[in-house]
């Protein structure tokens, strides 16, 4: 089996908590705040944070830009405005692949050992959850692979069906790598 898949883990909680260098958040392209994981995300670091964000002046979908973390235990924070997804045919799941991509370009720039990511775009963006999970463990594995960048991963799920597609699809993943490796 792939080494990297040690160190990547599925986990259920508020990410805000997480004893991470750097944790991701599902931002939207003014990256000035917003509800859901970026709420949670801006009321925890404290209003610091927005000042730099502001400074930044948005961001694309599909993109990601850095900040420092302030109050929260993380070094940095990674936002990437995920899509929008309206029927699936508007290049929503290549925007889903370069979010999880240009997070991981940061991360591994800036030498982060670990990191935490949510689901992006599935909640008030509304990328059906199966899919965006195929998406996110699919892009990141394919970069550590092709990178040789091993930081320690954590997928964050907030809700309980999140948590479950995010359970099943690792394991599925895992047997998969197991079989081509044998
Ligand atoms: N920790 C981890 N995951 C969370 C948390 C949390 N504290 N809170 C919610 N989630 P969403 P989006 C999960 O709506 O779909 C914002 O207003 C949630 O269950 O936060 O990318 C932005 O400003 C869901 O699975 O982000 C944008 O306008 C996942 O995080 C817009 O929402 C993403 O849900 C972005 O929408």
């Amino acid at each position: 089996m792939k080494s990297f898949l040690e160190k990547i883990f599925i986990a259920k909680g508020d990410i805000t908590s997480f004893d991470v260098e750097a944790i991701v958040n599902a931002a939207n392209t003014s990256l000035l705040g917003g509800g859901g994981v970026d709420g949670a995300i801006h009321k925890a670091a404290g209003p610091e944070l927005l000042k730099e964000c502001i400074s930044l002046k948005g961001c694309e979908s599909g993109k990601a830009k850095i900040t420092k973390a302030y109050r929260l235990m993380a070094k940095y924070i990674i936002h990437t405005p995920g899509p929008i997804y309206k029927n699936g045919k508007s290049g929503e799941s290549s925007l889903l692949e370069s979010c999880y991509k240009n997070c991981m370009t940061l991360a591994k720039e800036y030498n982060i050992s670990s990191i935490a990511f949510p689901a992006i775009s599935t909640g008030v963006y509304s990328f059906p959850k199966e899919d965006a999970c195929k998406i996110a463990l699919k892009t990141v594995f394919a970069f550590v692979d092709k990178e040789k960048y091993f930081p320690t991963i954590y997928f964050v799920l907030y809700d309980d069906e999140n948590f479950l597609i995010y359970k099943n699809e690792f394991e599925k993943v895992k047997n998969e790598l197991q079989t081509i490796s044998e």
